[in-house]
């Protein structure tokens, strides 16, 4: 699914703005047929999470059904065209019906699908576009749900959350990136996969793979030009593929310092017309580790960053781009280089961003906090798809130097995750995602409480270690966290022999909270411990980078832990620096 253009073959009619909205607590609105006629005076704005838009009605802890709809004009000169409905991510579930008919369900939150619909609508008038959508969690979905019940049977109850979650961020409800409509030609550029290398100092190569769809015989042409020449290939299709293969003399290559982006032209040829065109920006770079460095085109690179989330008030986890741009600014203000996308994959426009402005990103499954002990076939199933769409939706990004599978397996300490159980997940998710991409390192993040023995680290390219003494543990006790810290780190290293990334450290912060001694969630507490960790991490041969936890407060689930947010951003959630931000900035220089 490639990512909507608009040119001389395809276009985009963009649905966000105003959409009717109703809440279905008792899941009725199937029965009732509410995809024919949605009767509500709610209205609710798209893209953007229902729960603080909509809380006065009683919606900020909803976890549940609702529904959205909307009328659109598809213009008649789409009539040649074939048309889809794109959603940039609803979360978690959606079912999409458009003039009372159903056209399609997706299971999978955070990232865009698509359903043709050019048998559904008529051109020249209005249609009705109506989408279910539930951010209920299961066993089997990713990442897992959990119950006030399950919290109870497993003697937890201190740890159940409101809405309950087994993860650390808030369960946000809604669409939460453009619903479209595309028009593209019925003979169209389908898939799209680039892989870029350096075949010496000036000259990288560009290899592009190409499906299409709906055309048997035809060309596809591909392009590039560094401004004195043009590279270009020209090959027929075979089995609706096509390969390009440039080699770019005089290239530029695509770093954080100077993230260069050719444009990669791609043109259908039917009976010696274009009938189909995608221009993709193309970054040509190389990512490798090699021993215990991570390098960018033959440099080694240390990662200087954060984990992020997308988090903000009132819009939750809607796509805002003023606040991406607020944010990389931020973040080249701090002399920062990457981040993670913890810990789900964000918006399409911000992996855009990231290639145009060379912030190196880690892009991250949605495999959060996962229970081997709830896991099943179906979950293991679906995990995988993760990984196959997510792959599909990123490779091309130039910015995308690593892949996380998932974040913080067994949380929770069960043993059996020791039996082989835990050994036998990871191998067949770690493969799955090789076969997928061998040119990018992958990684699963790993917390204490999976300790040294967690699998992940068998399998992982970079080991990724998120800690929190001097904070969960050894509270206020910096000097001890700072030993225990770098005993394991050399534990964990000599064990197993590959690069550590620490990938999260930091502590809850109130702003305005001061001490001059180590008092926990002063400002100068946070300062401290971010350079305490930052001096263990430094003094190690084998680490490759530190990103720390977290860039901003977000929001989380009710629990007597958060005090509404959860704290550790070196900026608030409205993005005003602490006083770590200062630090942080300096040390970063
Ligand atoms: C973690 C999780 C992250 C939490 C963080 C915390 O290890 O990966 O999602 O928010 O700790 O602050 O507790």
């Amino acid at each position: 699914m490639l990512y909507p253009v608009h040119n001389n073959f395809r276009s985009i009619l963009d649905l966000s703005g105003f959409w009717k909205f109703k809440a279905d607590p008792l899941k009725i609105g199937e029965k009732k047929k509410w995809y024919k006629v949605l009767k509500t005076k709610t209205e609710i704005a798209v893209p953007g999470s229902w729960n603080e838009q909509l809380a006065e009605e009683g919606l900020s802890d909803f976890i549940g059904t609702a529904w959205y709809s909307k009328k659109c004009f598809i213009p008649k000169d789409f009539q040649s065209k074939k048309i889809w409905l794109r959603v940039g991510s609803a979360d978690y579930y959606s079912k999409v019906w458009v003039n009372g008919k159903f056209v399609g369900e997706n299971h999978f939150g955070f990232l865009p699908y698509e359903f043709e619909i050019t048998e559904f609508i008529s051109f020249g008038v209005e249609s009705e576009i109506t989408i279910l959508v539930n951010n209920e969690l299961d066993n089997e979905t990713v990442p897992q749900g959990i119950t006030s019940a399950q919290f109870l049977e497993e003697n937890r109850l201190r740890e159940e959350t409101n809405p309950p979650s087994r993860f650390d961020f808030y369960p946000f409800g809604g669409i939460h990136r453009p619903v479209q409509i595309i028009a593209t030609p019925h003979q169209y550029i389908s898939k799209i996969k680039v892989d870029t290398g350096i075949l010496g100092v000036k000259k990288g190569r560009v290899k592009a793979e190409i499906e299409v769809t709906g055309v048997q015989d035809a060309k596809v042409a591909v392009s590039i030009g560094n401004g004195k020449q043009l590279f270009s290939d020209q090959t027929r299709l075979a089995n609706n593929r096509a390969r390009g293969n440039l080699i770019i003399s005089d290239c530029k290559f695509w770093s954080p310092q100077e993230p260069f982006l050719y444009e990669l032209q791609i043109h259908l040829i039917s009976d010696n017309k274009i009938i189909d065109e995608y221009v993709l920006p193309v970054g040509v770079r190389e990512v490798k580790v090699r021993g215990n460095k991570l390098y960018i085109n033959n440099k080694s690179i240390y990662l200087k960053g954060f984990g992020k989330h997308e988090d903000f008030s009132t819009i939750g986890k809607g796509l805002f781009l003023p606040l991406i741009v607020k944010d990389f600014e931020l973040m080249k203000w701090l002399n920062a280089n990457s981040f993670r996308t913890s810990h789900y994959p964000y918006s399409e426009e911000m992996m855009y961003y990231a290639d145009r402005k060379g912030i190196l990103v880690i892009d991250e499954v949605p495999a959060v906090s996962l229970d081997t002990r709830y896991a099943n076939n179906k979950s293991i199933r679906n995990h995988k798809e993760y990984i196959r769409r997510l792959i599909e939706r990123d490779y091309n990004h130039p910015s995308v130097i690593m892949w996380s599978a998932g974040n913080e397996p067994n949380l929770v300490g069960a043993e059996e995750y020791y039996d082989g159980t835990g050994k036998k997940y990871w191998k067949e998710i770690f493969s799955y995602a090789r076969s997928l991409d061998s040119s990018r390192p992958i990684t699963v993040p790993n917390c204490s409480r999976a300790g040294i023995n967690d699998p992940v680290f068998e399998f992982s390219d970079v080991l990724s270690l998120n800690r929190y003494y001097g904070w969960y543990e050894y509270p206020g006790k910096l000097k001890y966290a700072a030993e225990i810290l770098s005993k394991e780190m050399d534990a964990i290293y000599k064990k197993y022999k590959k690069p550590i990334l620490f990938t999260e450290f930091g502590a809850d912060t109130l702003p305005g909270s001061h001490s001059t001694s180590d008092q926990m969630f002063t400002e100068e507490y946070q300062a401290s411990l971010i350079e305490m960790y930052i001096k263990v991490i430094r003094s190690k041969t084998y680490t490759i980078g530190e990103q720390l936890w977290n860039f901003a407060d977000f929001k989380t689930p009710q629990h007597f832990r958060r005090v509404v947010q959860n704290l550790k951003g070196i900026f608030t959630r409205e993005r005003s620096p602490k006083l770590a931000a200062f630090k942080v900035k300096e040390i970063w220089k």
